[in-house]
């Protein structure tokens, strides 16, 4: 069967986007695939993180992924640190990846921004980490929002790398799987900028948690132009704001945007912006309150992702096993 790989970093103030963006395109895929959904806790510390908070927010992730229904019985949950073989794949993987290759990699840029030199290495070597975690469990699919594209080609090289060096067809090149609609939320300050954990405005964002009256009231706040909305989509251009809640309204009601627009061509924002805080209160309302329930269950949510390490660990082991073996590591089963 095919598997999936992907996973959320636990950095707190889980969003919309994060919730169109992935979380709900698991849902649908669990039907089809073998999923191992992740809490990437060792790629949140490639930024400083508070210890108690990074603890309640890989409860959070894994609570976000169950309320929104991925199913914690079918699927794999379980947060990256606990399985080791992560950690000891990347640097076999590290060994043999070219800086090149890391050097073209515009996140690290972005996140390291003008002090690149006090940048961890860590940050650094983020997509080899990626790598590890999809090909330790030989994912043969991996849903990707646009912003990870990039590191998702790295990984389809290092799995060529590897093959090649070893003269074997071990791992198989990961898919990308790209979803059609709101692929990227935008901020809703600035229409140009992805909506993010780390933005400081949390007017920003719609987070998960939100109740139902700060997402109206987000809504309200929502950056827009005075111009009415259009009639057709090219008539979004230019206007990253209005583009931006037509498409989470197209995505929230799963329809296309040509649909949302019909149905609001030539009204004034105020009355779109009523309309989608409701849509987005009915969407978000249930699954918000049920992580906050979760939430308040640590015990029921880590041994969900107790079970889960359990499950993933049996699948990483023997695959690193033999990844050690192709490369030469004297194992202890072959002392005499
Ligand atoms: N704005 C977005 N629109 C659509 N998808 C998004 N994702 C994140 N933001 C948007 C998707 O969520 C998944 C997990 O992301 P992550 O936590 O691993 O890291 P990120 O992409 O860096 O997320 P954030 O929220 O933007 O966090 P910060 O601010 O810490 O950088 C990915 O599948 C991503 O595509």
């Amino acid at each position: 069967m095919n598997r999936i790989f992907s996973g959320i970093q636990p950095t707190g103030n889980l969003h919309l986007g994060n919730y169109l963006g992935a979380i709900r395109n698991w849902v649908a895929l669990q039907k089809d695939f073998d999923c191992i959904f992740c809490i990437v806790d060792l790629h949140a510390i490639t930024l400083p993180q508070e210890p108690a908070a990074l603890r309640s927010s890989t409860r959070e992730v894994a609570a976000a992924y169950i309320a929104a229904g991925v199913d914690p019985d079918h699927c794999t949950i379980f947060n990256q640190s606990t399985v080791p073989g992560h950690s000891q794949l990347a640097w076999v993987l590290g060994c043999m990846t070219p800086l090149g290759w890391l050097n073209r990699m515009t996140q690290f840029k972005e996140k390291a921004g003008k002090q690149r030199d006090m940048a961890g290495l860590g940050l650094y070597s983020y997509p080899v980490l990626m790598a590890a975690d999809i090909l330790l469990y030989k994912a043969t699919h991996v849903p990707v929002g646009e912003d990870q594209k990039q590191h998702l080609e790295l990984a389809r090289d290092i799995a060529g790398a590897f093959n090649r060096a070893y003269g074997v067809e071990y791992f198989p090149l990961p898919e990308p799987q790209i979803f059609g609609t709101a692929t990227r939320v935008m901020s809703l300050r600035d229409g140009t900028k992805k909506m993010s954990k780390s933005d400081p405005s949390d007017y920003s964002r719609i987070n998960m948690t939100d109740d139902a009256d700060t997402v109206a009231l987000k809504i309200r706040r929502a950056k827009t132009d005075p111009l009415p909305l259009p009639d057709s989509v090219e008539g979004l251009s230019e206007r990253p704001e209005a583009e931006n809640l037509i498409d989470i309204y197209a995505a929230l009601a799963g329809v296309g945007r040509e649909a949302a627009l019909a149905e609001f061509a030539g009204a004034q924002f105020s009355q779109f912006k009523e309309r989608l805080a409701d849509l987005a209160v009915s969407v978000l309302g249930p699954i918000g309150a049920e992580m906050k329930r979760l939430v308040a269950a640590p015990d029921h949510v880590d041994a969900i992702l107790a079970r889960g390490a359990a499950r993933a660990n049996a699948v990483a082991e023997p695959h690193l096993a033999e990844i050690y073996e192709l490369v030469g590591m004297l194992r202890p089963q072959h002392a005499r």
